[in-house]
This record gives C-alpha cells, sequence and structure tokens, in this order.
C-alpha cells in the first residue's frame, strides 16, 4: 500500500485548544507494513513526529480550491477538521450559510446582516440550489419547487442548540415563502410585507403574537422559544383536472404563488416559567410588554404598574435586563392580534385575564402550626378572583384545602402553606395553558383560508418546524421539554425517509447517468427511542407512577432501574455512579442525566377536581370561552374546511392531542399526564414528517456570549459532532462526492495534466470524455475510484486531492521550466 503522505503534504495536527492547527509533512517513512512514520511541521514551525497506520495518522488537509467550498459533500478529505475549517473559514469571510449536502448549515452572525433584503428575495426565486450563494431562501425555494413539481407537502426543519437561531431562520423562511412575487418587501424585518395578500399578512402575524406569548429571556437567549411550533402555508395548485398538465403548466409559467391559508401546531409550553423563574431569566415576554405598553389608565383598571418588580411572577429572576424593546413589541404584537382579528374587545379580556394571574401570584399564603391560610381581604386575591369571575370564599378554600373522597364520604383537610401555594401556582399555569391554546386556535380560524373554488384546486403546503433547543442542563426544563426535543431528534437520526433523502438526490444522478449504485446500512437509534417510548419504557413507567395514589419519585425510580438496567440496554440506559436521584440515557445527540425528584408532579401537573369546576363556570364569559376551546380542542378542528381529495388533500393533524391536560370535563376521561401528551404528540408529529418531503437547517452558535462574528472553534465541534452532521455527510458521500461533467473536468481543470502533444487535439475535437479517461490514468487513480456516467464522471472521496496536487505539481513544473527557459534566452 503506498502512502498518502509525502514531503510537502497539507495535514491537522490535534489541538487542545483550536481542535485542529494545519500543518505539513516534511517526511515520511515507511516503519512496517501499512505503517509509517512522519515528521509533520505545524504553523509555528514546531515539529513532531507521528507513528502509525490509516486514522491513527494526521487528517489530511484539502486542496486550497475546497478549503472553504459552498458544500462540504464537495470535500475531498472528509474529515471532521477539514469540515470545522470549512465552516470557520467562511463565517471569518461573513459567509454564515453553507450546504452540508442536503442540510443547510447556518452559523449565528449575532448580528443584523443585510442578506434578507427585497431584492435577495427576488433573486433567489425559481433559482435551483446550486446556482446562488448558500442561503436559506435557497431551500425555501427547493420546498417550494418540490412541493408544486410533485404536490407533495414539504417541511423545513429547523434544528440547533438554544439561541443558535432557529426562530430567526423559521421566521425568515415563512416570510420568503409568504411575501408575495414582485411586489416591494418592507426591509424592516418587524413589520408587515407591502402587498401582502391578507392571508400572508395574517401568516406572519402568527410570529409577533406567538412570540411575546411563548417566548421568554433565558440564560441563553434573549428571546428564547418555550414551545414547539409548526408553521405551514397551504398553497393552492390550479386544478384537480388535469394536475400533471397543471403542474407542468405552473412549472412553465409559475405566475401565482397563491397561498390559500395556513395553520399552526404547538409542542408543549413550558408552563412551570408561568410561576418559577430562575436567576437572570424572565416569565413570557407579555407580561412586560403588558406594564410597558398599556396606557397608564388602562394599567390603574388592572391593578398593574410599569414597576414590574411588585410582581412575584415577574421578579424572581432579578431585576430584569433585557435589552428587547417591550414597549415597541407590545404595539406591534397589538397590530397582529388585529391582522388575525383577535378584535379590541378580546384583547381587553385576554389582558385582564393576565393581569389577573399576575395577581394570582401575590397572593399570600401563610401559615399556622398546622394549615394554610389566606386573609379574606388580600388585595391581591380580590382583584384575581375579581378578574377570573370565581366566588371569593370557594376560592380560597380550594386553594388551602384538599378533598378526599372516601367510599362513603367527602372530607375535607388542610395543606400546609407550601402544598396551597402549590395549588395557587397550578392555576395560575393551567389558566395561561388554556390561554395559549385559545390564541393558536383563534390564529387557526384566521389563517384557515378562503376556499371560495375550492372544488377547482388541489391544495398543498410548506411547513416549518421550529423546536425549543437543548440546554445544558437547567433541571427546572429538563422534563418534559428537554426530553422532547432530544427525543425528536432521536427519532430524525433514525427516521429512514430521512436517510433514503439522503441517498435520494445522489441516486438520480447515479440512475441517470447509469452508474452502479447498492444501498449501504447504518446505525439506528432504535434502542434509544424503545427505551424512551416503548411499552415498558420511560414513559410508560413514568405514567404508571403517576397514577398511584402513593407513587412517588423514589418508587419510579426503583422500577425504571429493576425494569430498564439491563444488559440488553446497556448501551442507552444507565444508573449514573454518583448522583444517586436520577438515570442517564444515551440520547442521539448526547447522554442526559435527568434528576427524578419533582418527575411525577411536573407529570401529574394537575389542578385540583374542584379549583376546575369553579374556573369553568366562571362568570367571565371570555374565560369560560377559553377553556371550552382549549378543552375541546378536536372541536376547533372541526371548523377546518373540508379537503378536496386527491393524493395531496391527506394533511395529518399533529395537532389534535389537546396539549392543555384535559380532554373533557366529564369525570370518566382520563386526565392525560404530559408523558402521554408528549408521545401523543411526538407521534402525530412523526407521522406528519413522514409523509412530507423533508429539507433540514441547522443553526450553529459560535459562541455562549452572543458576541457577533466570534467563532469558538471547540463548541462549534461538539455541535457538528451532537447533530450528526458529519454523520450524514459520511453517509452522503459514501457514494460519489464528487461529480463533474466531462467538459468540466477535461477542459475547465486537468486538461493539464495529460500529455501536452495529445491535448490540443482532443480538445479541438471536443473528447473530453477521452481526455477525463487520460487524466486518470496519468495520476494513476484505481478503477474502483471512479464511474464514468453518460455526462459525468463521479469520483470516490479524496480523489479530487489527489488530483488537484498533482494539478498544482504539474503547474509549478511548467511555470519552472518557463521560467527557466526565459534565462538561458537571456
Ligand atoms: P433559537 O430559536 O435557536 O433559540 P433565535 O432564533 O431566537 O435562537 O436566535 C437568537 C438570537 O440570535 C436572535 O434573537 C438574534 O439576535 C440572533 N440571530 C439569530 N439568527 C440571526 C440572523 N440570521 N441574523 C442576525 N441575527 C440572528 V431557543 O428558541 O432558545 O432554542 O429555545
Ligand atoms: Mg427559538
Amino acid at each position: 500500500m503506498t502512502s498518502p503522505y509525502s514531503p510537502g503534504t497539507r495535514v491537522w495536527l490535534d489541538d487542545s485548544e483550536q481542535g485542529w492547527v494545519p500543518a505539513e509533512v516534511s517526511s515520511c517513512t515507511k516503519a512496517a507494513a501499512d505503517t509509517f512514520t512522519l515528521v509533520v511541521k505545524d504553523e509555528n514551525g514546531r515539529e513532531t513526529t507521528h507513528t502509525g497506520a490509516g486514522s491513527s495518522l494526521p487528517h489530511l488537509r484539502n486542496p486550497p480550491l475546497l478549503e472553504s467550498a459552498d458544500d462540504l459533500a464537495t470535500l475531498s478529505h472528509l474529515n471532521e477538521p477539514s469540515i470545522l475549517h470549512a465552516v470557520q473559514t467562511r463565517y471569518a469571510s461573513r459567509k454564515i450559510y453553507t450546504y452540508s449536502g442536503i442540510v443547510l448549515l447556518s452559523v449565528n452572525p449575532f448580528e443584523p446582516v443585510p442578506m434578507y433584503t427585497p431584492d435577495i428575495v427576488q433573486r433567489y426565486r425559481e433559482r435551483t440550489k446550486g446556482e446562488l450563494e448558500p442561503h436559506l431562501f435557497a431551500i425555501a425555494e427547493d420546498a417550494y419547487a418540490a412541493m408544486t413539481f410533485d404536490g407533495k407537502g414539504q417541511t423545513i426543519i429547523v434544528s440547533g442548540e438554544s439561541g443558535s437561531g432557529k426562530t430567526e431562520a423559521a421566521k425568515l423562511v415563512i416570510r420568503f415563502i409568504a411575501s408575495p412575487k414582485t411586489a416591494q418587501m418592507n426591509s424592516d424585518k418587524n413589520s408587515f410585507v407591502e402587498g401582502a395578500s391578507q392571508v400572508e399578512q395574517q401568516i406572519q402575524a402568527t410570529n409577533p403574537i406567538l412570540e411575546a406569548f411563548g417566548n421568554a429571556k433565558t440564560t441563553r437567549n434573549d428571546n428564547s422559544s418555550r414551545f414547539g411550533k409548526y408553521i405551514q402555508a397551504s398553497i393552492a395548485l390550479r386544478s384537480l383536472l388535469w394536475p400533471r398538465l397543471t403542474r407542468v403548466l405552473q412549472l412553465l409559467f409559475d405566475t401565482n404563488r397563491l397561498i390559500v391559508g395556513g395553520r399552526v401546531r404547538t409542542y408543549l409550553l413550558e408552563r412551570s416559567r408561568l410561576s418559577y423563574q430562575a436567576k437572570t431569566e424572565r416569565n413570557y415576554h407579555i407580561f412586560y410588554q403588558l406594564c410597558a405598553g398599556l396606557p397608564s389608565e388602562r394599567l390603574e383598571e388592572l391593578g398593574l404598574d410599569t414597576d414590574y418588580s411588585k410582581f412575584h411572577y415577574l421578579n424572581q429572576g432579578g431585576p430584569s435586563t433585557s435589552e428587547l424593546s417591550d414597549r415597541d413589541k407590545f404595539l406591534a404584537m397589538r397590530d397582529a392580534l388585529g391582522v388575525v382579528g383577535i378584535d379590541a374587545a378580546q384583547q381587553t379580556s385576554i389582558f385582564q385575564l393576565l393581569a389577573a394571574l399576575l395577581h394570582l401570584g401575590n397572593v399570600s399564603v401563610t401559615q399556622t402550626r398546622t394549615d394554610a391560610i389566606i386573609e379574606d381581604d388580600d388585595a391581591s386575591m380580590l382583584r384575581a378572583i375579581e378578574f377570573l369571575g370565581v366566588d371569593a370564599a370557594e376560592f380560597k378554600r380550594w386553594t388551602i384545602k384538599k378533598q378526599i373522597t372516601t367510599r362513603s364520604d367527602k372530607i375535607a383537610t388542610a395543606l400546609t402553606a407550601s402544598q396551597a401555594v402549590g395549588v395557587r401556582d397550578s392555576i395560575a399555569r393551567f389558566v395561561y395553558a388554556c390561554l395559549f391554546e385559545w390564541l393558536v386556535s383563534a390564529i387557526n380560524e384566521s389563517l384557515a383560508g378562503r376556499y371560495g373554488d375550492a372544488a377547482s384546486r388541489a391544495e398543498t403546503y410548506v411547513g416549518v418546524l421550529d423546536i425549543y433547543g437543548f440546554e445544558h442542563f437547567d433541571k427546572a426544563s429538563a422534563f418534559p421539554m428537554q426530553a422532547f426535543q432530544l427525543c425528536l431528534l432521536d427519532r430524525l437520526s433514525t427516521l429512514s425517509q430521512f436517510n433514503t433523502y439522503v441517498f435520494k438526490l445522489a441516486q438520480e444522478d447515479y440512475v441517470k447517468e447509469k452508474i452502479q449504485w447498492t444501498f449501504i446500512d447504518f446505525d439506528d437509534n432504535q434502542p434509544t427511542i424503545d427505551l424512551i417510548e416503548g411499552k415498558l419504557g420511560i414513559l410508560a413507567l413514568l405514567d404508571e407512577e403517576s397514577r398511584l395514589p402513593l407513587g412517588s419519585d423514589a418508587s419510579l425510580l426503583q422500577k425504571l432501574n429493576a425494569q430498564l438496567d439491563k444488559p440488553a440496554n446497556k448501551a442507552v440506559y444507565k444508573m449514573p455512579k454518583f448522583a444517586n436521584a436520577a438515570f442517564t440515557v444515551a440520547h442521539y445527540a448526547l447522554d442526559v442525566t435527568y434528576q427524578v425528584d419533582g418527575f411525577l408532579e411536573k407529570n401529574r401537573d394537575t389542578v385540583p377536581e374542584e379549583q376546575l369546576n369553579l374556573l369553568t363556570s366562571s362568570s367571565n364569559a371570555f374565560l369560560r370561552e377559553v377553556f371550552d376551546v382549549a378543552l375541546h380542542r378536536g372541536s376547533a378542528e372541526a371548523a377546518d374546511p373540508p379537503s378536496p381529495g386527491g393524493a395531496v388533500s391527506k394533511i395529518p393533524d399533529p395537532g389534535r392531542t389537546s396539549l392543555v391536560g384535559f380532554t373533557g370535563r366529564t369525570a370518566s376521561v382520563k386526565k392525560p399526564t404530559l408523558g402521554s401528551i408528549f408521545k401523543g404528540s411526538l407521534g402525530t408529529l412523526m407521522d406528519m414528517l413522514r409523509m412530507t418531503n423533508v429539507h433540514y437547517i441547522r443553526c450553529l452558535k459560535p459562541n455562549q456570549h452572543k458576541t457577533a462574528w466570534e467563532f469558538n472553534s471547540l463548541q462549534v465541534l461538539a455541535q457538528l459532532r451532537a447533530a450528526g452532521v458529519i454523520e450524514t455527510i459520511r453517509i452522503s458521500t459514501a457514494g460519489y462526492p464528487s461529480r463533474w461533467t466531462f467538459e468540466d473536468f477535461s477542459r475547465r481543470r486537468y486538461y493539464p495534466l495529460i500529455n501536452w502533444r495529445e491535448g490540443p487535439t482532443l480538445l479541438k475535437r471536443e473528447q473530453f470524455k477521452r481526455i477525463c479517461v487520460l487524466v486518470l490514468q496519468k495520476t494513476s487513480i484505481n478503477k474502483s475510484q471512479f464511474e464514468m456516467g453518460e455526462t459525468k464522471i463521479f469520483l470516490r472521496n479524496g480523489v479530487l486531492g489527489t488530483l488537484e496536487s498533482a494539478r498544482t505539481a504539474k503547474l509549478n513544473a511548467i511555470q519552472f521550466l518557463q521560467t527557466n527557459a526565459r534565462r538561458l534566452i537571456a
């Protein structure tokens, strides 16, 4: 075996600070069969010696031509340092987007970049992905084109850790899709697009609303999404009669991007934030917006104050240091409410309900030796119950007492102060979660679209999935949000469709070019999925334990260990050595240790029955409507327009499970736990993803301090690994990562490598294919390393690097000859 190394070969050396540093081989000797000794000099002239075989030797560095390639899949040497280097070099020259096969990598710039202006939107319209610089608009256009072509629904999945830019990316994609084809777009990203149709405006209006109610400042992101969302824009294909012909016509004339409606799904809003915020974090933006944005007379009516530190639910994180302008956001949010048809009266009711929650949080609970006490004239309680429309005595009673039903009797027993505070907070969380559901439902009603001539249209859609990024690892939010995100990643990595999709594009080309091709197998993540979602998996055991009257976190852990800590699960389930109330799950992205304390309570997260009855029979008509919609979400869905049949009309509904926690008021209905809601929404989401074509945007966070243009290599590397970027490229490059047309390969690049006498004649006769063969022969490239198609040449990973070095050597030699010849003549 010959060595890929020789003096001058460019390589990467491990470095504890930067990951890797560039270096060059100064000598290479054979130590034994397949084993070589390399002397390598790094950038700073430091020399090191390495002996080994294969991958234990330093990674090869790509030729300069490829080092900052648009698409990492075209890298000749596909190794971690080369991938990291490409992303980093591009970022340093202000290129935040890089393709990685079918995935778009996006590195957060942490400052506004002039990349989303109306003219850039227009530029990416109707262009294919490779034509222009990598951009998320190209991914959106790609999805749009695929949808127009085969009528199939499309999903763009945006993933990445907290603060990496998912929500911004999702917004931009939606803006690209829901903006008029030619009209001027307003470059101010927070205002609506001029010339946009009503439905386009409504789709865009969902953002300021959902962000106000579902985003909050966390330590990692000033505008962190605390819920998952899937927004889809429904697009009409013209006629059902001749769908194929219509599609062709549409491709030809693409006269209208006719958005006829939209739909929003949300997943698992973080409820704990309503009553508890960690240091430096905030509650949901809407509360601060309200305090900053309402006119003073309205504030007074609601008992609110611009100084929100008076409210327990707003002051636990300490003084707010958010730079977000709450007042401006409030105005934009209110306009957006108007756009989706939530009128002034409803807005007033919403604000009153929010004020009620803040007062509720200030209800003071004290304790006698045994019992919890709330004073009858507690001003906060009086305000809260006034706005909630419930009876003071009843409310008070069921906050400080608990009803126990025995076989013959109902007995009220006293709660402790901390238990009573627990009840108080559970009410606030419950009402807020219902209000959020109501908003989503109101938005969907307005987005349901105008189906005047529905019969003549087939409908399909482009959707964007934006979930919360994981955090490292705040106990308060670890369950269930974190688990949901990680499980979704687990599922995505296994989703067979994803894998086939990776290959699909490559495969199409192979078939077209008549290349031999067999499928490759790869590891999947099924063991982790079974561990969590299986019949006797973590969620099932958690649910079982939650339903036992005497269930506890400790007994849950015992059950988990008894059931899951066995040899078959060795790789995915672990009992940590030192933490004793915890268990560890090997997720796709990383191992996570879950602390069990509070698990059961979080999973149950329910309001006492008596309080629920009180609330649902409130004298506040708006609140009753909120419960009605939230608790019977299924019925709100029934208002959807009928789908007009045909292959594209079966849009599964990932949101049908009510996420609030109750499916009905009748006692016979089992109250779903968070765990089962979680499992349900994950399942329906996956079903939907399976039915669509999936496109991926992976966001990367270049540093933890949100500093513009600062790139921390080790942190980015960790994210690339966790996201499986390298694995994905490996799979997608297992075939032939480089493909060139015969002409590009021969005339444009490697023509210098063949015999100088033969070249010109062949070029003249346009024998490009013949030149390709000659180049490969000349450079002794093994037959297994390439494949000749009908019009293209396909190269295995690594071949391009060899060719590039040979070409450089040849050009240097020619230059040397020329210089010397000139000298001789002179
Ligand atoms: P996330 O959605 O991934 O976090 P965001 O999309 O909220 O992250 O981005 C965080 C912040 O990064 C934004 O508020 C912007 O300041 C900045 N940012 C992101 N993308 C861009 C961009 N393309 N151009 C300029 N600035 C950008 V979380 O929701 O916390 O997981 O749960
Ligand atoms: Mg977000």
